[in-house]
């Protein structure tokens, strides 16, 4: 580096132990810490990445659009993305496009691609929004350009160990930073960090930072609101973890630098010292921007937040709690006492909250995390009634689906999946079909065969028509070697090939309203144990399906490796979770339109208004896949925190402030109107779609 960002007023780097010297709140055994990934590290540095408007932003680097230009991503007649000129003239994506013209008359509105029958590739069309019921909307442009953005992010930071990057959904990213950091450190710091620890004793207090105050250039730096004074302040020197935050942050800077340049988009970043702040931090300030939440400042930071807007707590949990307390705001929580909380909530969610508040979050950046299961889904309006349209959608899906499964590397047998499931809505009923995928047989016309033979035995059910609702998936997604195990491993041979020629073999499931409940269970109720002792060999016993009560899905995905440890039905939803956040958009979405009677345009659940009741229904399929992806992501953080229950110390940096009374409310961050607030109906819930 050749210029340094640390304002060295007073520089001493008399040793360690130096007499008179304040020491750090930090010892030997934190600095050691931060190259282990160790979640309870307190010198953790953690950043989230998000794009401005990304589809926005996607469309006109596409179109060469100067930035000034207001823009907006239409899809149909709605909007799903708006450029940041064009919310200067309050669009969002609560506007129909008619409105949004209204408001500004200069704006250009870009339909999203779209898939139409006949052609095998999703284009750009100008006539798209007249054809909600004969296209269905392609993402394939967004994926496209974020995988760009992960590849540019993962070859700028160092490789190895170093190294941990984490697809949090479309247009965002986690990077744990901390091993990096720490080599950053070392080779700064060689005077106070350099030395092994005097008498050998990794609890020693490291020495302070020999720096009076550190240069944070642009970022937007959390202060500390009115407690100054209180613990530590702003005129405290900076310990190891300012400092350890300030080198992320300039990595940060770099990494979002890298992406402007080399893709021309712009991002916005949080840096803090878990996930949890530095998902809120990146909204904070946009666009282009970046925020440092200083472990001195978690407290005033989150004070100013509705905990419905933290991670974890925009679902069910975060209704709940704020039933029980009858408010939204964290700056009224912070009063309660942890008995209370459990009292009210039950001892394990009284806990979690009670730590969330306080902006502790051990959760892992998971560095492995793939698409799990890949849907393609079409909410018909008006509802087909023919075995001849349901064939035409099932081409498309299989055609979306095989592109992107050539996209994951599947042709070079890098990853590939193992099943295959339809899902047909019926009024209130959902009916499944599910079945393996015979290796030698992807590609395209053979998932389409596949496909059509799942309909098939639906239709044999009878009375399933008019269907407002197909869905094809694949999902069980193995890597191409498994430890030792070739490729053969994974070929479905003998019986099981012949099986699937048959009709009857690929059902696994035929359930009419598939209940949430069951897919919520705790992982621990629904892991089941392997007793044939052979991952594959799990997924090639087949089973009766009279006796099967869970969802299509959970039959092949407990086999999945992901870094040498085989995980459960849990872990595996919401891994999938992932997968449902880049298919958010309505379409791939599903809500049950049968339950709840559109008489309005108008969102119950934000204040979205639609221009049709097929974008309402688009809108209210949005929200449904968002909740399930908040219900994954919570059921993921019960099952971090008790994996990481048993390890490791109390935090250091979690400590600070916590006890103190709640402060003036800091100016929490404006979010964008149109996003969810509330849970499903209750006839959405009944979906599951995996
Ligand atoms: P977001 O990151 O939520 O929003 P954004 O990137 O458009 O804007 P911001 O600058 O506030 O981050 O969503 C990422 C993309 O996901 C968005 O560009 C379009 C898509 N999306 C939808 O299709 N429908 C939706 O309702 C939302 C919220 C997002
Ligand atoms: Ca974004
Ligand atoms: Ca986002």
């Amino acid at each position: 580096m050749s210029s340094s960002p640390f304002r060295n007023r007073n520089r001493d780097s008399s040793p360690a132990g130096a007499p008179g010297r304040k020491r750090s709140q930090f010892t030997y055994r934190h600095l050691n810490q931060m190259t282990s990934y160790n979640t309870s590290c307190p010198l953790r540095v953690i950043a989230h990445l998000d794009l401005d408007c990304f589809y926005a932003q996607v469309e006109m680097v596409r179109l060469g659009i100067p930035e000034d230009k207001p823009l907006a991503v239409q899809q149909w007649q709605g909007l799903i993305a708006v450029n940041y000129p064009a919310r200067a003239f309050n669009i969002g994506r609560h506007c129909t496009v008619t409105e949004a013209r209204k408001l500004c008359p200069d704006l250009i509105a870009q339909h999203v691609a779209t898939w139409r029958e006949g052609d095998d590739k999703w284009a750009y069309r100008d006539d798209a929004a007249e054809h909600i019921a004969t296209d269905k909307v392609s993402l394939d442009p967004y994926r496209l350009e974020s995988r760009k953005i992960m590849a540019i992010i993962k070859e700028h930071l160092p490789g190895g160990n170093l190294q941990k990057v984490e697809k949090a959904s479309i247009d965002e990213v986690y990077l744990d930073l901390t091993a990096h950091v720490h080599a950053v450190m070392l080779e700064r710091f060689p005077g106070e960090l350099g030395g092994p620890p005097p008498y050998d004793d990794p609890s020693e207090q490291l020495p302070m930072p020999g720096i009076k105050a550190l240069d944070w250039k642009a970022d937007a730096l959390v202060d500390l609101g009115d407690e100054e004074g209180v613990g530590e302040g702003e005129f405290d020197d900076p310990d190891w973890d300012d400092v350890a935050l300030l080198v992320a942050s300039e990595i940060v800077r770099n990494v979002r630098e890298v992406i402007r340049e080399r893709l021309g988009y712009t991002c916005s970043a949080g840096v803090s010292r878990n996930k949890l702040l530095s998902k809120l931090g990146s909204a904070y300030k946009k666009p282009n921007q970046q925020t440092v939440i200083r472990n001195r400042a978690v407290r005033h930071f989150l004070s100013g937040f509705k905990f419905t807007k933290i991670r974890n707590l925009g679902g069910k949990l975060g209704e709940q709690v704020a039933q029980a307390f009858d408010t939204e705001a964290v700056s009224d929580l912070l009063e309660v006492p942890i008995e209370q909380l459990k009292t009210k909530l039950g001892d394990e969610n009284g806990v979690w909250i009670y730590e969330t508040l306080r902006g502790v979050d051990t959760s892992e950046v998971n560095s492995g995390t793939q698409i799990k299961s890949m849907l393609s889904a079409k909410s018909f309006r008006p509802d087909i009634t023919a075995v001849e349209q349901a064939t035409r959608w099932l081409r498309i899906f299989a055609a979306d689906i095989f592109a992107r499964l050539v996209e994951e590397g599947v042709l070079e047998h890098k990853r590939r999946p193992k099943t295959i499931n339809l899902h047909h809505r019926h009024g209130n009923q959902t009916r499944s079909r599910s079945g393996p995928i015979p290796a030698r047989l992807l590609n395209e016309e053979s998932l389409f065969d596949l496909a059509k033979n799942l309909f098939h035995q639906i239709t044999l059910e009878g009375n399933i028509w008019p269907c407002s609702n197909l869905s094809l998936s694949v999902a069980g997604f193995e890597e191409g070697v498994l430890g030792n195990m070739g490729i053969d491993a994974f070929l479905v041979k003998g019986d099981e090939a012949r099986a699937l020629k048959s009709s009857e073999s690929a059902r696994t499931s035929s359930r009419e309203g598939l209940d949430m409940s069951t897919r919520q269970q705790p992982a621990a109720k629904r892991r089941r144990i392997d007793g044939s002792g052979g991952g594959i060999q799990r997924f090639l016993t087949k089973r009766e399906p009279s006796q099967d009560t869970r969802p299509a899905l959970e039959e092949d995905d407990l086999v999945r490796k992901d870094g040498g440890e085989t995980l459960g039905t849990s872990k595996t939803y919401v891994a999938s979770g992932a997968a449902w956040s880049e298919e958010l958009p309505s379409e791939e979405a599903q809500a049950d339109p049968g339950q709840s009677p559109i008489m309005t345009h108008a969102c119950s659940r934000c204040d979205a208004n639609l221009g049709s009741p097929e974008e309402l229904q688009s809108h209210l399929d949005w929200h449904f896949a968002k909740d399930l992806q908040e219900e994954e992501r919570v059921s993921q953080a019960f099952a971090n925190r008790q994996a990481s229950a048993a390890a490791n110390n109390p935090r250091v940096g979690s400590q600070k402030g916590a006890a103190a009374p709640a402060s003036a409310a800091a100016p929490g961050p404006k979010k964008s109107a149109g996003r969810p607030k509330k849970k499903p109906e209750r006839g959405q819930s009944k979906l599951n779609f995996g």
